[in-house]
């Protein structure tokens, strides 16, 4: 079995895959936050993304990374700056100085979330942040470029939209991702053969969808969820209507207009 560090693993994505994850890997958890009911095959390293040595020994002899960790909505830009712009090169310098290639990175759909939902994209265009935190995102997804191409890792950034056991309202039919999913996603990020660094849309199979994956699919995805099963309640609880256009028409959402969230 590969070991696997999960990063962020006190966070609300990594608590809904854990159990999925450890069935195909050991794994090691690090957040700053207290890792909540780790299982005896767990090993629980705590490690703060600002911290070189910490973060050296939490990646030392792993396999692969998940990096789910840093901030994970909009904030000022000293808490962005240190977490997800400082905290995602200190991940991925410890991973090069520990001869660790492979990362996956939880990117986010809200490193592109200025389109607008008329347009179906892939993952070769300009990013165009909706945040400071999308803006991060993107910075994560070039250093994943920069660490493929210059010292030989192999990364996949998934821009995920939203993860959970079901879409809750409009805007996630269209970017819903179910944990199942995510961890297919991440094990393609894992074990797929010559990679450098690829982008891919952590999304469902969703008839909704604002965004082409034919990367994922190349690389074997085949999602199994579908939101359109939820899509009769959704719609019925949500009219999807804010008032305000740059929250109604863009990819991102409220993240196009807020300044913490
Ligand atoms: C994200 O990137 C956030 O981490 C998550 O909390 C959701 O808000 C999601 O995007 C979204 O766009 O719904």
């Amino acid at each position: 079995m590969k070991t696997v560090l999960l990063t962020g693993a006190a966070g609300g994505v990594a608590t809904l895959i854990r159990p999925l994850l450890r069935a195909e890997y050991r794994l090691r958890l690090s957040d700053r936050r207290p890792v909540p009911d780790p299982v005896p095959e767990e090993e629980v390293m705590d490690a703060d993304l600002d911290d070189m040595e910490a973060l050296r020994k939490a990646v030392a002899g792993v396999d692969g990374i998940v990096h789910l960790g840093g901030y994970s909505v909009e904030a000022d830009w000293e808490t962005i700056q240190a977490a997800n712009i400082a905290g995602c090169y200190n991940l991925f310098e410890a991973a090069r100085l520990e001869g660790v290639r492979r990362i996956v990175f939880a990117s986010s759909n809200h490193a592109v979330g200025f389109y607008p939902r008329s347009e179906t994209i892939g993952v070769d265009g300009q990013v165009r942040p909706d945040s400071r935190y999308g803006l991060s995102k993107a910075f994560g997804e070039a250093l994943g470029a920069l660490y493929g191409h210059k010292y030989g890792a192999e990364v996949l950034s998934i821009r995920i939209g939203h993860v959970g056991e079901r879409p809750v309202d409009r805007r996630r039919l269209a970017i819903w991702l179910s944990p199942r999913d995510l961890v297919q996603l991440v094990r393609i990020g894992l074990e797929h053969p010559g990679i450098r660094h690829e982008i891919v849309y952590g999304m469902s199979d969703n008839a909704r969808a604002w965004w082409d994956n034919g990367n994922a699919f190349r690389l074997g995805y085949k999602p199994q969820d579908r939101s359109e099963d939820y899509a009769e309640e959704v719609l019925a609880a949500d009219d999807g209507v804010s008032g305000d256009d740059r929250v109604d028409l863009n990819q991102g959402g409220p993240f196009c207009v807020a300044e913490r969230i």
